[in-house]
């Protein structure tokens, strides 16, 4: 039997995805992926369950990449299976129905940094250090990087990144829109915690909906993207957290949601 390198835990309405392969740097293989996949999948069905906190265990590292000693002699049929396998994991972060906060406590590198970008927010300890690396081993981010990045930041910061290699800390990342809030390194699970409990206080469904808006919309022209958020809007009339939500605000209480 594999080793188990990726759980997922629910405390309360906050579920915790931890990548746990610290004597690598939680760097990504395909076992990983993997399990980080079937992962996502739990958080997914979990009721109870209104977003997920993704990181990386052992205090030095979020992830430090694609694994490069698995990389070295892949043949390229393999080689696509895990190109596919990467790209569908971080596909599904983006396709979750909740959101994810990545919590960064160290490297976040390559395909680490690919990974927390498919995510909706990113929080990081002092301590952390981003980077697309890539370039140094004679490749380029191949789990999205160059797209979402450049989407993220501008595409002359995002040439900046790739082309040097650079590492940066967390406060720099910060300013490039990168990271959105730097957190003391004992404070960064509550923080992140305090977040998902927030916004599971709100509706669900219309967390949800807005989650997909944002993903499926921005890249569209501005009609395409506006209509969209019209289908996504009129989904959320005749929902039972809809008239809650509405309800409770014109008796001045607080809603109760079912995510119905
Ligand atoms: N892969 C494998 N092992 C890694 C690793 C990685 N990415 N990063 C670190 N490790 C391992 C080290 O080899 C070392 O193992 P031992 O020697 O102890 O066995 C252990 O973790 C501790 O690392 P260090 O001893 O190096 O620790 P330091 O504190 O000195 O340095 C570091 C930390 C993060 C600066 C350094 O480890 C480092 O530079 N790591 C590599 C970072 C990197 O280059 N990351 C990008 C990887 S390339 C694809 C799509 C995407 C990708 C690939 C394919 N397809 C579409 C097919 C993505 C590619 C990448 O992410």
């Amino acid at each position: 039997m594999s080793e188990t390198y990726v759980t997922y835990s629910r405390d309360g309405v906050v579920g915790t995805i931890t990548i746990d392969r610290p004597r690598a740097l939680n760097a990504l293989n395909p076992e990983v992926l993997v399990q980080l996949s079937q992962c996502l999948k739990e958080a997914e069905f979990d009721r109870e369950c209104l977003g997920v906190i993704l990181t990386g265990a052992g205090g030095k590292a979020f992830v430090a990449g694609a694994d490069i000693a698995s990389m070295l002699d892949l043949p390229p049929a393999e080689g696509l299976r895990f190109a596919e396998l990467g790209l569908s994991t971080l596909q599904q972060i983006e396709d979750l129905s909740k959101p994810v906060i990545a919590a960064i406590n160290g490297f976040a590198l390559g395909g680490g940094m690919e990974l927390a970008l498919a995510c909706d927010m990113i929080y990081a300890s002092p301590k952390s250090k981003l980077g697309q690396p890539e370039v140094k081993l004679g490749i380029i981010p191949g789990f999205g990087g160059t797209q979402r990045l450049a989407r993220l930041v501008g595409k002359n910061r995002a040439r900046e990144i790739i082309f040097t290699g650079d590492m940066y800390d967390a406060q720099t990342a910060a300013a490039f829109g990168l990271v959105q809030a730097v957190v003391p390194e004992a404070e960064l699970m509550d923080y992140c915690r305090g977040m998902i409990n927030k916004i599971g206080r709100m509706g669900p469904l219309a967390v949800a909906q807005a989650k997909r808006a944002i993903n499926k919309g921005t890249d569209l022209a501005l009609d395409s993207g506006l209509a969209i958020e019209k289908l996504a809007f009129m989904s959320l009339f005749g929902t039972s957290d809809q008239r809650e939500g509405m309800t409770a605000f014109l008796e001045k209480r607080n809603a109760v949601f079912k995510g119905e």
